[in-house]
């Protein structure tokens, strides 16, 4: 059963839980390659970190954004005793449409294939108007996303098996 929370605050820092007993797979986009690798690592890096053990990460690469979608349903619908999918991608503004219509189908499909299997899939995908942008939150300035995607999916993994 999910703890009572006393005030607002106790929501900001809800400790990261122990990942030994959870199954995750990474989904990462060859698109960007520098950038989606550098969220990798940190998604990966981060998952050991706490606790989960190597033989339950399932490392899955996909062309594109775009195949993110795709790639998490297949996943939920294959594998056994997953307990999320972390999706991973950088898409940079172009002069076409196309950013658009790809970060719109993506945020859409996760959400619904989530939503479908009833497990936690996590949106690691930088949207950013330039390759600058998406080095400073891959590992830059701003940190890692995938860290952050990776911390997300233990959180609510652990959310799913107790609440
Ligand atoms: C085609 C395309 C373009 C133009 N830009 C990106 C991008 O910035 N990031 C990304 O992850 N993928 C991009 N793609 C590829 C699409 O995601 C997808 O792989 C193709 O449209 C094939 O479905």
């Amino acid at each position: 059963m999910a703890t009572h929370l006393k005030n607002l605050s106790d929501f900001s820092h809800t400790t990261i839980p122990d990942g030994s007993g959870f199954k995750i797979a990474i989904v990462v986009a060859e698109w960007n390659a520098k950038i989606t690798g550098a969220l990798y690592q940190g998604a990966y890096n981060t998952l050991i970190k706490h606790g989960v053990k190597e033989e339950n990460i399932i490392s899955a690469p996909v062309p594109g954004s775009f195949e993110l979608t795709a790639a998490a349903e297949i996943l939920l619908t294959q594998q056994v005793g997953l307990h999320a999918v972390i999706c991973l991608g950088c898409v940079i503004q172009g002069d076409t449409k196309h950013f658009d219509f790809i970060c719109e189908a993506v945020a859409n499909g996760i959400t619904n294939v989530g939503i479908k299997h009833s497990k936690p899939v996590i949106f690691g995908v930088l949207t950013t108007n330039d390759e600058q942008q998406a080095i400073d939150r891959a590992g830059g300035k701003h940190g890692n996303k995938g860290d952050e995607a990776a911390i997300t999916a233990l959180k609510m993994a652990h959310f799913a098996a107790t609440i």
